[in-house]
């Protein structure tokens, strides 16, 4: 067992320490091809901080996925990138230039959250291990699949319905295997039958609300009371992170399974939520957790008491991505993630592209994450130093 009592399934192999040179923060901004709202806001492009570590033997990177402003935890790009400037790189360095991805979690212990920080760092590294060791990310943590499931997340379209419907008829088109669509107070159980009757009943559907909803506002509880009749794969996040009794009130009224996403930050919290029946789904996103070695212990957690999981995505290039896939594969994620297709967001990935075969994205089989941005698309990022 590990600390908080998460069964280690099988524990990750050793792989041997790498020497820092110097770690780099670049950022590009890319254009999204379609705009995403969500209940906190709306997006059309993507600031894109990566990590790079630089070691005697090659580069690792890893992706940096904040939002902006802090709207869905408190993490932001300019906090986190200067926290890991002022203080996660310059802790993890203090001890010794050569480190492994797990230094992140021993070295670092003492700093508070900052989860998303920490796994650009910590993915970062163990790209750099796993380049030098010759391994796979998916291999080194224990995948079982070669290709994954590809789910959709559709934001809150401007023209309503009939925008929804027809972007939704596009991915079914394409082979997506879920939809997710976002909620919000005032755009839920009316749209969403209308995307239901559209849809048919046979498409695996569900929604996110981004923890929008009020759980003692009688006019959102039958708002979401609504939804219970549409066949949902699940209802996603619909309060605030803290409030698990809450989720677990209303749960335990609906057929929809809950599944929390904001709430769960470590495999600590989601072994409670489970326990008090606040959840009974899991999304996990590597970032959100701190990193993929905290990702595979709330799997763990998880998995121990037979709860599924699915691997969620904050609207990553191909450098982030390629460490969601890489999760994805792992034993017990048996339902489609937010993994979707590079050209869901960009005109251009950042790194070769992931594309949808039949309905799924393989997993990349080359050493570390398997992707490395082109240089091309570097040429104009901001680069600052993050190691002094
Ligand atoms: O396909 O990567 C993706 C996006 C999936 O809906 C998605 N992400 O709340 O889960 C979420 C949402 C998100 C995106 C949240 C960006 C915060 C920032």
């Amino acid at each position: 067992m590990t600390a908080g009592g998460a069964p280690a399934l099988a524990p990750l192999p050793a792989l041997p320490a790498v020497e820092i040179a110097a770690v780099d923060l670049l950022t590009v901004e890319l254009p999204l091809v379609v705009p995403f709202t969500t209940s906190f806001g709306r997006q059309t492009s993507r600031e894109i901080p990566l990590v790079r570590v630089r070691t005697p033997d090659g580069d690792g990177w890893g992706e940096l996925v904040t939002p902006p402003a802090p709207v869905y935890s408190e993490e932001f790009t300019t906090g986190a990138a200067l926290v890991l400037r002022d203080h996660l790189v310059p802790g993890l360095l203090a001890a010794g230039r050569t480190v492994t991805a797990e230094d992140v979690g021993h070295r670092l212990r003492s700093i508070y959250g900052h989860r998303m920080a920490c796994a650009a760092l910590e993915t970062a590294i163990l790209d750099a291990q796993l380049r030098a060791a010759g391994r796979s990310l998916a291999d080194h943590l224990g995948a079982v699949r070669a290709s994954v499931p590809a789910g959709v997340s559709v934001g809150i379209p401007d023209g309503g319905v009939p925008e929804l419907a027809e972007q939704v008829a596009r991915y079914l088109d394409d082979g997506y295997l879920r939809i997710k669509a976002k909620i919000e107070p005032g755009f839920d159980t009316e749209p969403l039958r209308r995307l239901r009757d559209a849809v048919g009943d046979d498409v695996a559907l569900q929604v996110d609300a981004n923890a929008a909803y009020d759980p003692d506002d009688p006019a959102h509880i039958a708002a979401l009371d609504g939804l219970d009749e549409l066949g949902l794969v699940l209802l996603e996040q619909p309060f605030a992170p803290d409030r698990l009794r809450d989720h677990a009130r209303h749960a335990a009224r609906w057929t929809t399974p809950v599944c929390l996403d904001e709430s769960i930050h470590d495999h600590l919290r989601a072994r409670d939520a489970i326990a008090c029946g606040a959840t009974s789904v899991v999304n996990i996103k590597l970032a959100r957790v701190g990193g993929p070695l905290a990702a595979v212990s709330v799997r763990d957690a998880c998995l121990a008491v037979g709860v599924p999981v699915w691997c969620g995505g904050m609207l990553e290039s191909g450098v982030g991505r390629a460490a969601n896939v890489a999760l994805a594969a792992l034993e017990g994620f048996d339902l489609p993630g937010d993994v979707s297709a590079s050209d869901r967001y960009w005109r251009e990935d950042l790194t070769e592209p992931f594309v949808l075969d039949d309905g799924h994205v393989a997993v990349p089989t080359g050493p570390g994450l398997g992707r490395t941005p082109h240089p091309e698309m570097l040429t104009d990022a901001a680069v600052s130093r993050l190691d002094h």
